[in-house]
């Protein structure tokens, strides 16, 4: 196939051309054949190349960084220490001020001056003719610590005899971040039942395929610096940048080429990158970074990482009536660009669900450790308070002895109720939960499997079925609704869409889709709206030269918020096209029609105009194509900001069989039914998913990132963080149901981040419903069988 191309999988008709079809992501091409190119396929005549010196400690002083020998191996350039940058780069900076919250900003360097605060913290960067060099030389260099006592545990953090993270954050705590409806106390006194439970919902390292890199180059000629690099967000990472390093925003331009996966670590501005920004005007030269999988793991931001000590308040009949949480959210070693967002709005203001809960309160101890630094991990927040509501949902369902999907319907939101204002501020947008469940439960055949799970039960096998029931919020956001939140920046989109005057059309996004596949969806999208040939549309991003202004891809908002966007352009280039084609054709704009990709007369298809005639008429400006006084060309640049958030739902159910021996565990089915509004690509839908899916169940079964008690990170290989492979991947039967969304001109609701929202609590449901026959409530993610065999052995030593 040639670039551009595409392949349509499906031929029923949709009235549109190709929106609603599944078409292959046409991105897909270059990035298998090695065609495309990343960070690191990019080479400047004279670069640098930079390795950072990293802690082993996690928590020490530094008394010396010695790199005398280091500075002598031939080929290395230069050395930096943190006190060499001290005046020269400003602390690294945090978006997400939540206000309200006491919340206590540390100031964090790139490179650490007096004290490193956890195991991977830069002390110094080696800039040398080649990369092998530099990492030699980084070996080379000697560093005297004084060791200090390591924050470790955040359920300990805030006593007085802990040691500081910083001597400046009282009690290690960032941030405390309380919501209260204003009717907890008397609903969790006066109800019949309350049932608690401790949840562990453990850290998480998001592991793209690409790691981070930069490669940055000052032109001496311009003063403009140039980087390359590994981002979500381009525009959000050059204004981070330009506070960073006090180059004004307008000298900075900021490239994202191929970006191998994010899940959101490459949303934060985090120091590397402005050290590398920094060094090539130093240098005067190009200087190039690329981390390791290891550094990677160590120093790239990880996700989750929560205690919570959840209570759920219900009447005897199945009534929930609230839901309240105290957390301990581990924030790491310094707050991260969108970290303190992460464990307080866009998880506290979803903890109603699906549900009629009135009563939401919740308490969030936003805590420093001497860790890598937390923030978005696909899901963000979402994850960790779906897991709750769902996991008490089924606790609650067992202590009152009823069917957890009975408990669910009783207490879903109608679907007549909406747009559903909950309790803590949000408007949910559109749903139909309980169609949802039922396509679930049919697809599973949900009552004959609870027949034959009986039947299992008395032949002595583990088998267990979970449900869940999700919702989230995406699509970020109204910029009005996020600021009120503290977010430094609004959260809109931009679009530009030209038509050239050959009529073939670039579209330039603010999004900055890294896997997502929005080069095709966005053509789908505009060749749509603009009723032109799909190959006639090519889609650009990622490059703060070229686009507008952007607000990255992350938080499922890019197809709600720049697809938006992109509509709203092409509405209004179709707009003018017809005033265009009217004066062309000699009628008046209001008998235009606009069908089949042709400007006609209402009832005569033999006179028409198409949209490259109208184009090459909007350019030929000066002659009389166009009406009198109208601008030339054809093109349109339009900022959207939604008016609401967008809240795609589903339910999910995992059938499980645990090993009675080994206690192993295997995903016999998978049944998820998601509800993402219109869907442009139902194949990349699908496929978002299924990887979404991948992600949430490696959580429920596999990963966990480990500390010792010294806070080295033992799980910083592949070989040690347990990242499951095909081979553990279940097959998953994916059905929709589609419940468009009021707030965007194109219907649609976010679907990348769903499956992994879903995906734990479907899980771990199903194995606590299997194990339920041996006394076992709940045991925290990832079920290991070791974890199992433990509770296994303490049910029966309780029993005896
Ligand atoms: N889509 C659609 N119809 C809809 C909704 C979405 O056809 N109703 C399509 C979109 O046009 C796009 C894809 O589905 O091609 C995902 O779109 P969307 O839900 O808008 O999500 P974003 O593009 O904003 O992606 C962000 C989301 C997040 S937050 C994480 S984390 C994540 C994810 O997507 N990281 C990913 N999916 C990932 N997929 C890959 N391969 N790599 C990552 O790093």
């Amino acid at each position: 196939m040639k670039p551009g191309q595409v392949e349509i999988l499906e031929s029923e008709e949709h009235g549109v051309a190709y929106s609603g079809k599944r078409i292959r992501r046409r991105e897909d091409q270059r990035m298998i054949t090695g065609h495309g190119q990343y960070t690191e396929d990019i080479s400047l005549p004279g670069t640098l190349y930079a390795s950072f010196v990293r802690s082993d400690y996690a928590h020490a002083k530094i008394i010396e960084v010695d790199f005398k020998d280091a500075l002598k191996l031939p080929g290395v350039v230069g050395i930096l220490t943190g006190k060499d940058l001290e005046g020269k780069l400003n602390p690294i900076p945090t978006a997400w001020n939540i206000p309200g919250s006491d919340l206590h900003v540390p100031r964090y360097s790139a490179i650490a001056v007096d004290k490193v605060r956890y195991a991977g913290d830069p002390v110094a960067v080696v800039i040398a003719e080649s990369p092998y060099i530099a990492e030699d030389a980084a070996e080379m260099v000697s560093v005297k610590y004084e060791p200090l006592d390591p924050v470790l545990d955040m359920e300990k953090a805030e006593d007085r005899s802990s040691p500081l993270v910083y001597e400046d954050v009282p009690g290690n705590r960032a941030f405390l971040w309380k919501l209260d409806t204003g009717n907890v106390e008397d609903t969790f006194r006066t109800a019949d039942i309350v049932v608690k439970q401790r949840i562990v919902n453990q850290r998480l390292q998001p592991a793209s395929m690409e790691t981070r890199g930069a490669i940055a180059e000052y032109n001496s000629g311009t003063g403009i610096t140039t980087v390359w690099m590994t981002t979500q967000n381009p525009h959000v990472h050059r204004f981070l940048l330009s506070v960073i390093l006090g180059i004004p925003e307008h000298r900075l331009r900021v490239i994202a080429p191929d970006v191998g996966g994010g899940f959101g670590s490459k949303i934060s501005c985090l120091g590397p990158e402005a050290v590398i920004c920094y060094l090539t005007g130093h240098y005067g030269r190009p200087v190039k970074w690329n981390e390791t999988r290891r550094e990677n793991f160590l120093a790239t931001t990880h996700g989750r990482d929560h205690i919570q000590y959840v209570e759920m308040a219900a009447r005897r009949d199945g009534t929930v009536l609230g839901i309240r949480a105290k957390v301990f959210a581990n924030m790491g070693a310094f707050l991260s660009t969108a970290a303190p967002g992460v464990p307080t709005i866009l998880f506290g203001l979803i903890l109603p669900g699906q549900y009629r809960i009135k009563a939401i309160g919740c308490e969030v101890h936003g805590i420093l450790t001497n860790t890598m630094a937390v923030d978005a991990y696909r899901g963000a927040g979402r994850p960790e308070a779906s897991f709750i509501v769902e996991r008490m949902m089924d606790i609650l369902a067992s202590e009152l002895k009823m069917d957890p999907a009975e408990l669910r319907r009783k207490n879903f939101i109608p679907a007549s109720e909406f747009p559903h204002a909950v309790p803590t501020g949000l408007v949910y947008d559109s749903g139909n939960y309980v169609q949802a469940l039922d396509k679930a439960m049919q697809a599973i055949g949900y009552h004959d499997l609870r027949k034959k799970q009986e039947k299992l039960r008395k032949e002595g096998k583990l088998v267990g079925i979970g449900i869940s029931s999700y919702i989230e919020v995406s699509g970020l956001g109204p910029s009005k609704v996020v600021r009120s939140t503290g977010f430094g920046l609004g959260l809109w989109e931009s679009a530009t869409v030209r038509v050239h005057p050959t009529g073939k059309v670039s579209v330039f996004t603010g999004g900055n889709p890294h896997g997502q596949g929005e080069e095709t969806t966005f053509a789908q999208l505009a060749a749509d709206e603009l009723q032109v040939p799909i190959e006639d549309v090519e889609v650009f991003h990622g490059d703060t030269g070229m686009i507008p202004f952007g607000m990255g891809t992350y938080g499922s908002r890019t197809t709600v918020v720049a697809g938006g966007a992109i509509a709203i352009s092409c509405r209004k280039i179709v707009d003018k096209a017809r005033k265009i084609a009217a004066h062309l054709l000699g009628v008046p704009e209001i008998d235009i029609l606009f069908e089949g990709g042709k400007f006609h007369p209402a009832g005569d298809m033999d006179h028409f105009r198409t949209m490259a005639d109208v184009a090459l008429a909007a350019y030929g400006a000066g002659g009389d194509e166009v009406p009198d006084g109208m601008e030339p060309g054809l093109e349109n640049t339009s900022f959207f900001d939604p008016e609401n958030f967008v809240y795609p739902f589903g339910t999910h159910i995992c059938y499980v069989e645990v090993d009675p021996e080994t206690y192993k565990i295997r995903i016999k089915r998978y049944v998820a039914v998601d509800d993402c509004g219109k869907q442009i690509n139902p194949m990349i839908v699908e496929g978002q998913i299924h990887g979404g899916i991948a992600q949430g169940l490696a959580q429920a079964l596999y990963e966990e990132s480990v500390f010792d008690s010294t806070g080295t990170l033992l799980t910083a290989s592949l070989s040690d963080y347990a990242m499951p492979t095909a081979v553990e991947m279940p097959s998953i039967e994916s059905y929709f149901t589609e419940t468009p969304s009021p707030h965007n001109p194109i219907g649609v609701k976010g679907v990348g981040e769903a499956g992994t929202i879903a995906a734990p609590s479907a899980v771990v449901n199903a194995v606590m419903d299997a194990l339920s026959p041996l006394g076992i409530r709940h045991i925290d993610m990832p079920l290991k069988p070791e974890k199992i065999w433990k509770a296994v052995m303490a049910s029966k030593q309780k029993a005896e």
